[in-house]
C-alpha cells in the first residue's frame, strides 16, 4: 500500500505517520518528492489500516497496490487444474464439456440427457435439483429426491455431477455426497456463508460470476472457498447484466484472458445463461473455446418446450449434437502460463 501525503504536508506529518505505520507492525519506507511525499508500506493485509492512515494529519489518501485475495491470484503458479470424482480433470490443458438441463425433472429425462451428454463428448452433467428463481411462485426443483437421482445417472454413465446448493443447511444434511462438484450460482456469488460453508466440504466448487460483480469480486468470492480449505475452484462467467437488452444478460468474453492473467483457476463459459435465447448459443459456445475457456456449460433438454425452467435456452439433442461435432475439434487460444501479475513491479 502507498500513503500519499497532501502537498501541504509537513516534516513532522510525514515523520508521524511513519511512526504510525511502523506501530501497526508494517515497515515504512517514506520517499520524499519535490511536489509530493509518498510512504511506501510494506507487510501482509495493510489494507486492514487503510481507513486508520487515511485519518492521520497530512494525509490525502492510501493506494492498495496488492490484491486483496492471495490463494487464487496467479502469483507466478501454474494453472494444473484439478481432479473432479477421481478421474477427470478440470483445467490444465482438457476442455470439459458441462451439459444437461437447467432442472431435474424426471429420471427419465435426467438419463435422456446423460446419454445424449456422453456420446458426444461430455463428461459432466448438470441439473438443478434446488432452483434459485426470481419469482417464489417459480418451480423451486425436486431437492434432495433430484440429488438422489442425479447420483443414480453418474452410477449409470460415468459422467461426473455438479449440481447447484443454495443453503449452508444442505451441506450439513450431508446432501453434496450426491454431487462430483457443488455449484454456487450467481445470486449467491457474495453469500458468504454459504461461500465459507462450500469450502468447508473440501469439494470441488463451480463458482459463477455474479450478474453484477465484477472479475475482482468474482476472484474475491473465490478466495472467500479457498481460505477455508478448497482450491479446487472451476470459475464461471455466465454473463453479465449491461444496457443490453437483446440477450437476457451479455457474455464477456473477456473475462477468460483477464482471469488467465490474475489467477490459476480454471473458467468455465455458460452461454446459455449468458444469451437466453437458444440460436446464439452455437455461435457463443465456440467463440468461448476459441478464446480458450477451460470448460463450457450448456444447457439441453429431450424437449425444451415443456421445460420447466429455461426452456428457450435449452439446446434440442440434435443441434447439441451438431455443435459437439464443430467445437470438439476446434483449435483453442492457449496462454503462457508465464503471465504475471503487473503489480509484482510496482
Ligand atoms: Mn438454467
Amino acid at each position: 500500500m502507498i500513503i500519499i501525503m497532501k502537498p501541504t504536508a509537513t516534516r513532522e506529518e510525514t515523520a508521524a505517520v511513519v511512526d504510525e505505520v511502523r506501530a501497526k507492525g508494517y515497515a515504512p519506507n517514506p520517499i520524499y518528492g519535490e511536489q509530493l511525499t509518498v510512504v511506501a508500506v510494506v507487510g501482509k493485509h495493510p489494507g486492514e489500516f487503510q481507513g486508520y492512515f487515511e485519518g492521520l494529519d497530512g494525509v490525502e489518501r492510501c493506494v492498495l497496490i496488492d490484491q486483496s485475495y492471495k490463494l487464487v491470484a496467479r502469483a507466478g503458479r501454474q494453472s494444473l487444474g484439478f481432479k473432479v470424482g477421481g478421474d477427470l480433470t478440470v483445467g490444465g490443458g482438457n476442455l470439459v464439456v458441462i451439459a444437461g438441463p437447467c432442472s431435474v425433472e424426471s429420471d427419465e429425462q435426467m438419463m435422456a440427457c446423460a446419454r445424449v451428454a456422453k456420446e458426444a463428448g461430455a463428461t459432466m452433467l448438470r441439473g438443478g435439483a434446488y432452483k434459485p428463481r426470481t419469482s417464489p411462485y417459480s418451480f423451486q426443483g425436486m431437492g434432495e429426491e433430484g440429488l438422489q437421482l442425479l447420483a443414480h445417472v453418474r452410477d449409470e454413465t460415468g459422467l461426473k455431477i455438479v449440481s447447484e446448493f443454495t443453503d449452508a443447511r444442505q451441506f450439513d444434511n450431508g446432501e453434496h455426497e450426491y454431487v462430483d462438484m457443488i455449484q454456487l450460482g450467481a445470486r449467491n456469488m457474495q453469500n458468504f456463508a454459504l461461500l465459507a460453508a462450500a469450502g468447508e466440504t473440501g469439494k470441488p466448487v463451480l463458482l459463477k460470476r455474479g450478474l453484477a460483480a465484477t472479475i475482482e469480486d468474482l476472484l474475491n468470492a473465490a478466495e472467500y472457498i479457498a481460505s477455508r480449505g478448497t482450491e479446487n475452484i472451476l470459475l464461471c462467467e455466465r454473463g453479465i447484466r449491461t444496457f443490453e437488452t437483446a440477450t437476457r444478460n451479455t457474455l464477456d468474453i473477456a473475462a477468460v484472458p483477464v482471469l488467465r492473467k490474475l489467477t490459476h483457476l480454471p473458467i468455465c463459459l455458460d452461454p446459455s445463461h449468458a444469451a437466453g435465447v437458444r440460436e446464439f448459443i452455437p455461435p457463443l459456445a465456440a467463440a468461448s473455446v476459441a478464446v480458450g475457456a477451460d470448460a463450457l456449460m450448456l444447457e439441453i433438454h429431450p424437449n425444451p418446450a415443456v421445460a420447466k425452467s429455461d426452456g428457450s435456452q435449452a439446446l434440442e439433442f440434435d443441434l447439441f449434437r451438431g455443435l459437439m461435432k464443430r467445437i470438439m475439434s476446434m483449435p483453442r487460444w492457449t496462454y503462457g502460463e508465464d503471465i504475471r501479475i503487473g503489480d509484482e513491479e510496482a
